[in-house]
């Protein structure tokens, strides 16, 4: 607040542009360049729609999406009776046949995906010549009106100008064979294509391969010709990325050569093709679970005439708006942007200080080829998708309100000529309702959200905005003191974040998560999945769906400790979803009660095994979501939530493991077999994260049934059961061992450490209950090492806070906030990077800082339990603890100087700093106050 007053007067005593920069509020980023690259763009969103805003000064480009765009339809994943092949894999399994295993369970055990298309059929007609006139294949074929393009492109011609191309495409080139070929056998290596290739030299089928393997083609000297030689081609691409790729190290190249020497010896075919796509419709490719996808792109072309200065880009976490402003032709700009959730629609508001100075085109269009853009009427314009693979479409409206000047629609793009100001209204709805229904009307959210706007202002919209998301934002506040790293742009002050002092930037990523969980998870909206709500590829990374052996719960880590319980509701209501897919999966695949969730879900939430036997048969997806459920519950105290929602949820989920555990033949243990320490070490019985979670989850059942005075006889049928679970154990190192063998390899750095699930987010393994594995855990964690990937390293924050090792969880914090150049950290728009893209890592990280200053797993609040000596300086309001328990504190130098506890629901609250512990009984809307001593 201080600093934001501040600003408001240096700026109005009319000092210069940059300082009023320089000053800007702490919780913004801000960059002073436009976004060249989709992670430079800052996103927005209400929780359904987001938004990409790149903000550039001639064409301003907001990529957008609606949450429930997916490919897929309403199925079931499950494979029939393939509980007849379980007692068989664990058999294997106890055999020590983990191989073997493996097999039969891809083969048996595996969802089912969906339908193939006729490939063959598809590839009849392509090699009949569909979609194209002539043979390209043959020399003389007159390609000059052929399009060129970069060859080869290994991450695929979707990045060299093919952007959404699968199908059938042809490329061709030509050569010059030197004199002293004359007479040699050729080799003609392309190493990868994707996916099939037919090629051709001088229009004689020298090669044809499909899939991954490496080409090398034998061209007999009979083909070759003195002088000239045509290369073509016939890619065939079913998904993803395609093309002629080349090779993945780029100094290697694709060439012709006489057989016995190499490729620098002959001629490089690195260069530009000719191509022409003959077919855009290839037959479908089986997926196990469906893929999230972008919806569609809004351009606003400027005419801008002479120098732009004075240009800025920021967006302000403290009232969820992205901002532009610029000078040209001495007149100064401004837009404005929003995702207003009240009113259902990103909103885009243009001005200008010099009046009919807003001229623009804004056009509408998609990635999706199956899509159409209309003329509504003379201010509005609407985008219509089909989705490839899938029976989801969508449809999309932009109104333009406009001051002054005039407006109109011409060749489907509205055209806005010398307005005062004007206001963008960005609508999208799509035909899912819900899992299994996707019988709604595309228009209806659009025409929903244009109504509710009738009669608003713009001022009245964007403060319904500001209040409402408000009621999210504001109930958290972080100060970690001030640096001289605010006064750079956001992208050079990530450069700087791991050399310099500046607490106040990790001050800032703690609200940057909390302020993209309140965007892509507002109640009534599908849970955040793996990059959140934001994606703009038809093939996203891992299908930017919902992977469950850490990712998604990683999204929901900030929901109870940084103060947003509501935004639990979509994973909640996930939760309820996937418990009916997952009954019937328990019943298919483990003839058990109960539910069960395994790696991964979709938005049709599926929950059978998907991908690979290795790390897709992994059984404890639903223990985990039961343990957010049962996490709210001990931060708030709900009974009637408790009751009504969490302890059936996981009631169910807790029969699925009183029918699926088995006694361990050698040690006599229940255990989990099979199954998988995440996408660790294959397939196999016993993985002790399993077990950390099943005893959590039997625990917490236990708890809340004695809680809520319920099924006593379930009760002490899991009492006896929880302590013959397989135990935590030590192994040979020092470590705490991944499996129920002492087979860990001390040098394994995979990035999932799953056997810490009981040190974080569980409470299976605590300093209090159990020092030693707590200690064999630390080990192992070392073992581990700190590089990772992004969401690894933000788990590992969490490790070391509850190690209780500020300094150590301070030095993963720098390797998440700093530039990913390649590899794991953070965007330039501070998105985090796995790489690619992955939002975990933001919510991870967030949850682990608020873990370095308050934690309360133990049964009592603990004060400052690992502040880094980094953060020296700290006032905090807001925290959440366990027992409904409000902290706001205050530190200086590393020490306590102010604690105010308030009790939401009354009850003994214990807090311990340093040393000390103290009990004292709270009345509910009461604030306890604790000085420096740690005394009232
Ligand atoms: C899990 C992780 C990967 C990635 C993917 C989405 O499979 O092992 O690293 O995060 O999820």
């Amino acid at each position: 607040m201080k600093k934001l007053i501040l600003f408001a007067t240096i700026c109005s005593l009319a000092f210069s542009y940059q300082l009023c920069i320089a000053q800007e509020s702490d919780q913004t980023l801000w960059y002073n360049k436009p976004a060249q690259k989709w992670t430079d763009a800052l996103p927005i969103g209400n929780g359904r729609i987001g938004a990409m805003v790149f903000a550039g000064v001639e064409n301003d480009h907001i990529q957008f999406n609606e949450e429930t765009l997916w490919t897929g339809k309403p199925r079931n994943y499950n494979r029939k009776g393939a509980y007849k092949y379980l007692a068989e894999i664990r058999k294997l399994l106890f055999e020590g046949k983990q191989k073997e295993a493996e097999v039969l369970a891809q083969k048996e055990f595996m969802g089912l995906q969906s339908e193939a298309g006729d490939r063959e059929a598809w590839i009849d007609d392509i090699k009949a010549g569909k979609g194209i006139t002539g043979n390209p294949a043959s020399v003389n074929y007159d390609d000059k009106l052929w399009k060129t393009i970069t060859v080869p492109a290994y991450e695929g011609w979707e990045t060299v100008g093919l952007a959404n191309v699968d199908g059938a495409v042809w490329f061709r080139t030509t050569f010059e064979a030197p004199e002293n070929w004359t007479g040699k056998d050729l080799v003609l290596d392309l190493n990868k294509i994707f996916d099939e290739d037919f090629t051709y030299v001088n229009g004689e089928l020298v090669g044809n391969t499909d899939g991954a393997d490496a080409r090398k083609y034998k061209v007999p000297a009979k083909l070759i010709r003195p002088g000239k030689n045509t290369i073509a081609i016939q890619v065939l691409n079913y998904y993803d990325r395609g093309g002629i790729g080349g090779y993945k190290d780029t100094s290697k190249k694709i060439g012709i050569y006489p057989e016995g020497s190499t490729v620098e010896q002959g001629i490089s075919l690195v260069k530009s093709w000719k191509y022409k796509i003959q077919d855009q419709n290839p037959p479908a490719v089986p997926q196990y679970q469906a893929s999230y996808q972008p919806f569609g792109d809004l351009n606003l072309t400027f005419l801008h005439q002479g120098n732009v200065s004075q240009y800025k880009r920021s967006l302000d976490l403290t009232n969820a708006t992205a901002k532009t402003t610029y000078t040209s032709n001495n007149v100064n700009y401004t837009r404005e942007y929003f995702a207003s959730q009240p009113n259902q629609a990103v909103v885009i508001h243009l001005t200008a200080n010099k009046k009919g100075s807003i001229s623009f085109n804004a056009a509408l269009s998609s990635l999706h080829q199956n899509s159409t853009v209309k003329s509504l009427d003379n201010n509005t314009i609407s985008l219509a998708v089909q989705v490839k693979d899938g029976a989801l479409k969508g449809e999309s409206r932009l109104t333009a309100i406009i001051k002054k000047g005039s407006v109109k629609v011409a060749n489907n793009k509205i055209i806005v000529s010398k307005a005062d100001e004007v206001t963008l209204y960005l609508t999208a709805g799509t035909n899912f309702i819900n899992a299994q229904n996707i019988s709604g009307n595309p228009a209806l959210a659009n025409i929903n959200a244009i109504n509710s706007l009738k009669g608003k202002t713009y001022d009245n919209v964007k403060s319904n905005h500001i209040k409402e998301y408000k009621t999210y934002y504001n109930t958290f506040n972080v100060d970690f003191g001030n640096s001289n790293n605010e006064k750079l742009p956001t992208d050079e002050r990530l450069k700087k974040f791991a050399t310099s002092n500046d607490a106040a930037f990790a001050a800032l990523y703690m609200q940057y998560g909390r302020y993209l969980l309140i965007s892509s998870s507002r109640p009534g909206t599908q849970p955040a999945n793996l990059q959140g709500i934001w994606n703009d590829l038809l093939t996203p990374p891992w299908g930017s769906k919902y992977t469950t052996n850490i990712n998604l719960e990683m999204n929901y880590w900030p929901t109870e400790i940084l103060n947003l319980p509501g935004l639990n509701e979509p994973l909640f209501n996930k939760i309820k979803g996937l418990s009916i897919t997952g009954t019937e999966t328990a019943k298919e695949y483990y003839n058990a009660r109960g539910w069960v969730l395994h790696h991964n879900t979709d938005i049709w939430n599926g929950t059978a095994p998907i991908n690979a036997s290795n790390h897709g048969i992994w059984v404890t997806g639903a223990a985990w979501l039961s343990h957010h459920l049962w996490e709210h519950y001990q931060f708030t105290r709900d009974r009637k939530f408790l009751e009504q929602e969490a302890y059936p949820l996981m009631k169910q989920a807790a029969l699925f493991f009183d029918d699926f555990l088995v006694k361990d033949p050698k040690m006599g243990w229940l255990i989990s077999t099979p199954s998988n320490s995440p996408e660790n070490g294959g397939l196999v019985a016993g993985p002790t994260m399993d077990h950390q979670l099943i005893r959590s989850l039997f625990k917490h059942s236990i708890e809340a049934a004695k809680i809520l005075n319920v099924d006593a006889d379930f009760r002490k049928n899991l009492e006896a059961k929880v302590s013959q679970i397989a135990p935590n154990q030590i192994g040979k190192y020092g470590q705490l061992q991944e499996w129920l063998e002492d087979k860990d390899d001390t040098t394994n750095k995979h990035r999932h450490v799953s056997h810490l699930w009981g040190v974080y987010p569980g409470d299976d393994i605590t300093w209090g209950s159990n020092e030693k594995t707590m200690n064999a855990a630390k080990q192992s964690l070392i073992y581990r090492g700190d590089e990772a990937t992004g969401w690894s390293l933000a788990w590992k924050i969490n490790f070391w806070a509850r190690f209780k090792d500020g300094d150590h969880a301070m030095k993963l914090i720098k390797m998440l906030l700093k530039p990913a150049d390649n590899g794991a950290g953070s965007y330039v728009n501070l998105f985090d990077a796995h790489p690619p893209f992955q939002i975990d890592g933001n919510f991870g990280g967030a949850a682990g800082i608020a873990e370095m200053i308050v934690q309360s797993h133990q049964g009592y609040i603990d004060i400052l339990p690992a502040i880094p000596t980094a953060i020296p300086y700290g006032n905090v309001s807001g925290l959440m603890a366990r027992g409904g328990f409000e902290v706001n504190l205050s530190w200086k130098e590393g020490k306590l100087t102010d604690l105010n506890i308030l009790s939401k629901v009354g009850g003994k609250c214990k807090v311990s700093y340093l040393n000390k512990i103290i009990e004292f009984d709270t009345r509910a809307g009461e604030s306890y106050k604790l000085n420096k001593d740690f005394k009232f």
